[in-house]
């Protein structure tokens, strides 16, 4: 927006001292995007370039002199922009684009990236990202549609806003009595997020405030608090309901829904379409250990943190060392007498020198002053977390070590972290042999090191690697005789992943229940968001749509969001009562993701995780690189569907199987 710029330049040069200050103090690779952008001047880009050597912040080397030019500049093209009344610089055209930001990272950002880089990250002007309506909206029904959203989280809001802007009235259904999902429910010390924040944040409401570059629980949940109220969606929120079970009306073409009140009192309600937002993670896997229940003292999950026990000077089980145990460990180590870790599997933990950094004072001062910086910062993120180590995740068929890694730049992170992790355990290869993985890295979802080596070899604690026998009273039994006095256990034991949409029944046409279709762990739809049988119901975050080799959770619910804001255009653009996706077109996606899963390090014969089910299916994670997913449900396809309007009869199987003979074509029955 013009005024805007204008606005923020005359800002940003207001005080020259803070201004100059800030440069100094920030990042130095956004600085020259932001110049390059207002100035047209591709010569500093190419000679500050060689001199990044990657997306992060901590890969560039530019020479104090360089970077004083860079700013000397900067400051006079802010200044320039001040005073004369020249508008925005015009978003460069893709070539440019694809120059500054391969520059800018330091790798060749190839020419396909641009869409997806320029939409992600706002460069241009519009919201790409908001679906308009193909015809006059005062003449649709849109007032009469309804859609319920399950679940007032980071994928509730997404979706809520976007039906917002649409116009399409709707209700959001939450168990909790607040907003936040999993970032409401997860409060054990050291939450925090491991996807760097200015990219894990909505494109349409970044955040130029985040204190830290990994944000911890409490920040992240008030940005997802703020996003209600900015938004105005919690009028929209019913809370401490939740959703037991809900049934397509065929005859109706709606969904009836079953809720439990607070009050435990039940009540139904119903409406067109259905879209599940209750994320992968929130129900608690319990390891089935003998003895367990009936362990003498606490005993909580991680995602179920007991706060009233003081866990100061007490004897501390930790069962697990996934992504919440190395974030809870070394929170509570120094508190504890002791803490006595269980380690089943050992998991793959990679170094970032950012992980525990505040952002700098001068990098928040350009975030929130500099036009352009935030977003080019936002690139850098986005690239720094994108399809990169995809390739590395695939097998090479010829590769000569495929029981430790899968090819050449597998095997050389392996070597890369475990270098690190012998560092950090000051050589102490008794240690590293029990924590360093035998499956390539990536086969388990890779975690960021939060000191969690260095907590291990804390005099307090211990790394049991035994597999648990039982538990009597206040002792955990090994299987090979040891026997650990505890007074509290943590279970760090993760969640009941592939067991997605539990425990609500959901059945779709002709009373055919969601459990049905998927069993207890194989869960399968079409994109991860709409599955034949199950009518004008629409995933976030559904099967295969957790993302494994980067990427940031929020980029793939807007990708989602997108798509399903473009189904319910169809669906009342067309006046359709129902829209179901065709099973050939669902059968046929879930068989080229398996085969691509199958090539892929999560299937590999070591790794045992809760990306898959109990048949080495992935059932959890995207195989898709970001580019591909966003294609993939960048534009709703609706000869992919069926479709049927208000007084037809549904279609019998005869009429199903024309329509799916006749592809290419929209059947509506
Ligand atoms: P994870 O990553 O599923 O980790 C669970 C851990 O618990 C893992 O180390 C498991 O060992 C261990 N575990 C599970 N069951 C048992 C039993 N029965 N005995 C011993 N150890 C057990 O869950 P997190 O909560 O850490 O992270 C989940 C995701 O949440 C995370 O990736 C983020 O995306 C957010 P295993 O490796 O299976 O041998």
């Amino acid at each position: 927006m013009p005024k805007e710029f204008r606005v923020q330049v005359q800002d940003a040069v207001r005080d020259e001292v803070a201004l100059r200050a800030a440069l100094a103090d920030a990042d130095i690779a956004p600085q020259l995007m932001v110049l390059v952008q207002l100035t047209g001047d591709l010569a500093i880009l190419d000679e500050a370039a060689p001199h990044i050597h990657g997306a992060w912040s901590f890969l560039e080397s530019v020479p104090p002199e360089l970077k004083q030019k860079v700013q000397d500049r900067l400051v006079e093209a802010l200044q320039d922009y001040a005073v004369s009344d020249r508008p925005a610089p015009a978003l460069p055209p893709a070539d440019t684009l694809q120059r500054m930001m391969s520059g800018g990272v330091g790798q060749t950002v190839p020419e396909e990236y641009i869409p997806l880089l320029v939409e992600e990250t706002r460069l241009g002007s519009d919201d790409a990202r908001a679906v308009h309506w193909r015809r006059d909206p005062g003449g649709l029904p849109i007032a009469a549609f309804q859609v319920v959203i399950i679940g007032a989280g980071i994928a509730g809001l997404a979706m809520a806003v976007r039906l917002k802007e649409m116009g399409i009235p709707f209700t959001i259904l939450e168990k909790n009595a607040t907003v936040g999902g999993t970032w409401l429910e997860n409060q054990y010390p050291g939450c925090a997020v491991d996807t760097p924040n200015h990219f894990f944040s909505y494109s349409f409401n970044p955040n130029q405030k985040w204190t830290r570059h990994f944000s911890q629980r409490a920040e992240i949940h008030r940005y997802i608090e703020d996003g209600f109220d900015k938004y105005d969606i919690r009028r929209h929120v019913r809370f401490n309901v939740e959703v037991t079970e809900t049934r397509f009306d065929e005859a109706a073409g709606c969904w009836t829904i079953t809720l439990r009140r607070a009050d435990g009192e039940i009540e139904g309600l119903s409406c067109n379409a259905l879209v599940t937002a209750v994320g992968q993670l929130n129900r608690p896997a319990i390891p089935p250990i003998p003895g367990l229940d009936e362990f003498g003292g606490p005993m909580f999950h991680t995602a179920r943190w007991d706060g009233s026990v003081d866990l100061r000077g007490k004897r501390v089980a930790m069962i697990g060392t996934g992504a919440s145990a190395v974030q809870t460990g070394p929170s509570i180590a120094p508190e504890v007498e002791k803490l006595v870790v269980f380690q089943r599997t050992p998991h793959w933990a990679m170094h970032n020198p950012n992980y525990h950094k505040t952002v700098s004072p001068g990098n928040l001062w350009c975030l929130e002053h500099i036009p352009y910086f935030g977003k080019w910062l936002r690139f850098q993120l986005f690239w720094a977390g994108s399809d990169g180590f995809h390739a590395s995740l695939q097998r090479d068929p010829s590769w000569d070590q495929p029981a430790l890694s899968l090819n050449e730049a597998n095997h050389k992170m392996r070597e890369l972290i475990t270098d690190y992790v012998r560092k950090e355990l000051d050589d102490d290869e008794a240690l590293l042999a029990k924590v360093i993985p035998q499956y390539p890295p990536y086969g388990k979802r890779m975690l960021r090191d939060n000191y969690w080596y260095r907590m291990l070899k804390r005099p307090n604690v211990v790394l049991e690697t035994t597999p648990i026998e039982r538990v009597t009273g206040h002792t955990i039994q090994m299987r090979d005789g040891t026997v650990h006095e505890v007074d509290v256990i943590i279970l760090a034991t993760g969640f009941q992943a592939s067991k997605m949409l539990a425990p609500m029944e959901i059945a779709g046409r002709g009373g055919y229940t969601i459990r049905q279709a998927w069993g207890d762990d194989d869960p399968r739809a079409y994109l991860g968001i709409t599955a034949p049988g199950f009518p004008n119901l629409f995933m976030i975050y559904g099967p295969n749509t957790n993302l494994a080799h980067g990427g940031s959770i929020i980029f793939h619910h807007e990708c989602q969001v997108r798509y399903i804001c473009q189904a319910l255009r169809e669906m009342i653009e067309h006046g359709y009562r129902t829209l179901e996706v065709r099973q050939d077109i669902h059968d046929a996606y879930n068989h080229l993701l398996d085969e691509k899963c199958a090539g892929m390090v999560w299937t590999h014969p070591g790794v045992t995780s809760w990306y898959k089910n109990k048949n080495n299916r992935v059932t959890v994670t995207s195989p898709w690189r970001l580019l591909d997913y966003w294609k993939l449900t960048q534009h709703f396809v609706p000869e992919e569907f069926r479709a049927a309007k208000p007084g037809r009869a549904a279609m019998v199987p005869g009429q199903e199987r024309a329509a799916v003979a006749s592809a290419g074509q929209l059947t509506v029955s």
